[in-house]
């Protein structure tokens, strides 16, 4: 009896399991869920490249993303996925999306979009979040989202209906592209992801926003007022900024303004390329004196934040002009008085300038040119002096020179972070071209690295196979997302990792030292130290890459041709540096004086 009992249920189970297939089937064919919705808008306003990690509530949104077309790269985490979202907006000028579960997913992100939008790069994060029927209630992973998002974001919101996707799917892309760009969150309740509609008609759908913003220009008896500044200066200087890299026709605009004018040029890390380092106009290797003692700056799309040293003495002549060129208003006067606020896109408004200023030169063979050569050929003699040194273990200069020689011969997308591999990397690889360069930016934040390289390397796979990417990271940077290689890994992307390793934050301490250390290792060990055995180049081995480990110059050289022939995975080449190698004396340590 009680058998016969269970085998009738088990019949009725069956049955039951395939008349619910059945149907939703059915209705899978006539209707359309959250995840779906969200997913064709998203397609429909040209979104190409989603990076995330599910789980609930979200697995259907990946889901159905790849279903309607995009592409959906899987992290190991959430902030590496955000990372990568962002670089892919800046570099292809179309936002990505980051997806991210709720709760710890979403919170993951939080330095993620705050380093976007301190940076000014585009991006959607979407986060799963806990069903709104539950909320206040001890709901799974409930947390206040929306109100987390918005200190880091420019724009948060969350769609309550089916309904209502469209409009803020619409609405995050022009946020994030419009005006100076940023980060924007979208919240995503698990209701409304599983939840569907009868009948599709009756989803408004929002035609695709143009992905070009509008372009505006300041008015002319402005530009009029910038080009006597101009004629009148006699120590002119144009800083050339992360926005110049952003205007569309910027790079090729700047460069026609700074070839017709002949103005002497330096590039903030954002605008590296912008104009190329290789440009005699460039006076890079005197930034110092040359921020010093100039009567004019001509800010093309660069703020005067801690990058530029606020725009203040002791690092500014206290009575320096500026004209500021930027695309947001409440840019101007920051910090310093704005002598003529242009407000526009950067290289459009150049470009009317360069006309207004109707043929001018500036005297090549004046004082102030020929001052600036001068410290340029002083400072160079100092690197080289470094550069050459090929004692072991290598100075980072040395270590630099065989990366240097290979970025000349290449097309090479750079992504570098660390404390000291990063600032002297900054000044060691040359950028010609703009949007080559990715690194630790505006915000200084440490882990972007391989999120960087995914965007890159899918960047570089789908628009430019002919560029390589090259990671530089110090060995600090490369531990916080380290694991990502194995995403590297899994998509085949052929990344090269070069860790300059001095075995700690900007220094560390060799493997006899650490031998000597007795008792205690939480009170005996420096706090700047990290493990001195480390092979970080068995770990890319260990997850199915190519590892190598190297010391000398030549070895380095011999390194970086091997890697890049090896075209279905990352190599990692672990650079064994002097763990002492630190930067040459600079003459005001403010921003370096937490490192000393
Ligand atoms: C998210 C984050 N955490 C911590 C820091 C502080 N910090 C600045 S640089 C750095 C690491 C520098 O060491 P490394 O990457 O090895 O480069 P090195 O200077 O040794 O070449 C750290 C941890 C940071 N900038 N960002
Ligand atoms: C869906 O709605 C449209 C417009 O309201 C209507 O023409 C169509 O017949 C509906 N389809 C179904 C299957 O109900
Ligand atoms: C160039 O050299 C001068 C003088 O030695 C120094 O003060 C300055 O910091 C150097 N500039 C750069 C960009 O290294
Ligand atoms: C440029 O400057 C040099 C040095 O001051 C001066 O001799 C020369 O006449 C100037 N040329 C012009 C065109 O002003
Ligand atoms: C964000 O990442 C970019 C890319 O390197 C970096 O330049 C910037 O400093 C970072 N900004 C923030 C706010 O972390
Ligand atoms: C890192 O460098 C130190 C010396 O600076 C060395 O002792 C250690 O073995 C290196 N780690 C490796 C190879 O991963
Ligand atoms: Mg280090």
């Amino acid at each position: 009896m009680g058998d016969f009992k269970v085998i009738k249920n088990t019949d009725m189970a069956d049955e039951m399991r395939q008349d619910a297939i059945e149907f939703s089937l059915k209705r899978s064919r006539k209707t359309m869920d959250g995840a779906n919705i969200l997913a064709k808008c998203l397609k429909q306003q040209g979104v190409e490249y989603m990076f995330g990690i599910v789980g609930f509530p979200i697995i259907e949104v990946g889901m159905a993303a790849q279903a309607h077309g995009i592409k959906y790269v899987g992290c190991r985490n959430e902030q590496s996925a955000c990372y990568a979202a962002q670089a892919m907006g800046y570099l292809t000028g179309k936002p990505a999306v980051c997806l991210v579960v709720s709760g710890p997913g979403m919170l993951h992100t939080i330095a993620g979009l705050a380093n976007a939008t301190l940076n000014c790069w585009p991006m959607i994060c979407i986060g799963g979040s806990t069903d709104m029927d539950q909320e206040s209630r001890g709901g799974f992973q409930e947390f206040p989202q929306v109100e987390s998002a918005r200190l880091s974001c420019k724009y948060a919101s969350r769609p309550t209906t089916l309904q209502a996707i469209p409009v803020h799917v619409e609405k995050a892309m022009r946020m994030c592209i419009y005006g100076r760009p940023g980060a924007v969150y979208l919240d995503m309740p698990g209701n409304l992801v599983l939840s569907r509609i009868e009948n599709e008609s009756d989803i408004s759908y929002v035609s695709p926003l143009p992905l070009n913003p509008p372009v505006s220009v300041p008015p002319q008896g402005i530009l009029a007022q910038a080009a006597v500044v101009i004629k009148q200066a006699q120590r002119p200087l144009l800083i050339v900024g992360k926005g110049s890299a952003w205007s569309e026709r910027g790079p090729t605009q700047l460069t026609q303004f700074a070839t017709s004018t002949q103005l002497p040029f330096l590039a903030t890390p954002g605008g590296k390329g912008v104009i190329s380092d290789l440009n005699p106009l460039s006076v890079a290797p005197a930034r110092s004196l040359a921020i010093k003692e100039a009567d004019l700056i001509i800010l093309a799309g660069a703020r005067l934040n801690w990058i530029l040293h606020f725009g203040l003495p002791p690092r500014f002549d206290k009575n320096v002009k500026v004209i500021q060129i930027d695309i947001c208003a409440e840019e101007f006067n920051q910090n310093v008085a704005s002598t003529v606020p242009l407000l526009g896109d950067v290289g459009e408004t150049v470009e009317l300038l360069r006309r207004e200023l109707d043929g001018f030169t500036f005297n090549k063979s004046s004082e102030w040119f020929r001052k600036l050569i001068a410290n340029s050929d002083k400072n160079r003699t100092v690197v080289q002096r470094m550069t050459d040194d090929h004692t072991l273990p290598l100075n980072y200069y040395a270590a630099y020179d065989p990366i240097r020689e290979f970025i000349l011969k290449n097309d090479v997308l750079i992504v570098n972070e660390g404390a000291n591999t990063m600032d002297i990397g900054r000044t060691m690889m040359p950028n010609v071209i703009p949007r080559r360069r990715l690194d630790a930016g505006t915000f200084g934040t440490m882990g972007v690295g391989l999120g960087y390289a995914m965007a890159a390397g899918f960047y570089c796979r789908d628009y430019s196979p002919a560029t390589k990417v090259l990671v530089v990271q110090g060995d600090s940077a490369f531990g916080f997302s380290g694991m990502e290689l194995e995403t590297i890994v899994r998509y085949e992307l052929p990344i090269v990792t070069v860790i300059l390793n001095n075995s700690g934050i900007y220094r560390g301490i060799g493997p006899e030292d650490w031998k000597c250390i007795e008792g205690d290792k939480t009170t005996n060990v420096p706090v700047l130290s990290l493990s001195p055995e480390c092979r970080y180049d068995k770990m890319c081995e260990a997850l199915g890459g190519h590892g190598l480990l190297v010391h000398s110059v030549p070895e380095i050289r011999r390194a970086l041709n091997e890697a890049y022939n090896y075209k279905s995975g990352p190599t990692l080449i672990n650079v064994i540096i002097a763990t002492e190698s630190e930067r040459k004396a600079q003459e005001h340590n403010w921003l370096t004086r937490s490192k000393v």
